[in-house]
């Protein structure tokens, strides 16, 4: 059994769509981040970095104690590793699989995350910050339709990459970059939309899910140094 301590949010989304796709046995746990159950310490000691995703593996591989892991990227490597699937066993796949991974884990989750941040939940409108981070989530999303166009997904085959991907994607409108120009990527998140466990995925705690830009709490609690 997995507990899964999540919210509707793009990191969290990651790991809801792998849970979903491998159909294991998992308990989602709440940490509602627009309330600031992110920083109480009793989750910081699943996750000191204060974020969602976290999850607790109580049937770990080796037999022994419940094994914690936070960090998007390393619950998808962890999880994939252990059910032997979404990431292929070929290191020339693998590899391929781990770089748009990384590439996702560095760069377009962090860039679309300021670029949203600038546009959408800053105090004060700031020009330099705003097209910087525009800039930088075209850039971005430009390199991946590049290679959408040679590859019906990231890693070849449909991956832990592109979970990693899907859901910073879908929220691109937040951060106010249109996906008209990328109509590569148009094509692969259509194709990953239309799976059956991302439904799924993408309902869990939907309901609980606040709008920032319209809570004054949640943006104290997700921007405590505004
Ligand atoms: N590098 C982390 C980032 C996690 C992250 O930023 N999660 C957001 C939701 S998408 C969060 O928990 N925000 C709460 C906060 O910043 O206080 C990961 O990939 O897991």
């Amino acid at each position: 059994m997995i507990d899964l301590y999540s919210w509707s949010a793009p990191n969290g989304h990651k790991v809801h769509i792998l849970v979903e796709e491998l159909g294991i046995a998992y308990r989602i746990a709440p940490v509602n981040i627009t309330k600031g159950a992110q920083h109480e310490d009793a989750y910081r000691t699943i996750n000191p970095n204060g974020k969602i995703p976290a999850i607790v593996d109580h049937a770990p591989l080796d037999g022994g104690s419940p094994h914690t892991v936070f960090e998007s990227g390393a619950i998808l490597l962890y999880l994939a590793e252990k059910e032997k699937r979404f990431l292929p066993e070929d290191i020339r796949q693998r590899s391929d699989v781990m770089q748009w991974l990384f590439w996702q884990v560095g760069g377009l989750g962090p860039m679309m995350g300021q670029a949203q941040h600038f546009f959408r939940y800053a105090p004060e409108q700031i020009p330099y910050g705003i097209t910087r981070y525009q800039k930088e989530t075209r850039r971005l999303l430009k390199v991946m339709d590049d290679r959408l166009q040679r590859h019906e997904y990231l890693g070849g085959v449909y991956s832990i990459a592109d979970m990693a991907c899907f859901p910073w994607v879908r929220i691109h409108k937040l951060t106010g970059v249109e996906l008209g120009e990328f109509p590569n990527i148009q094509a692969w998140y259509s194709r990953i939309r239309a799976r059956p466990a991302l439904d799924r995925a993408l309902n869990l705690l939907r309901e609980q899910w606040v709008d920032v830009s319209k809570s004054n709490e949640a943006k104290r609690n997700l921007f405590p140094s505004n």
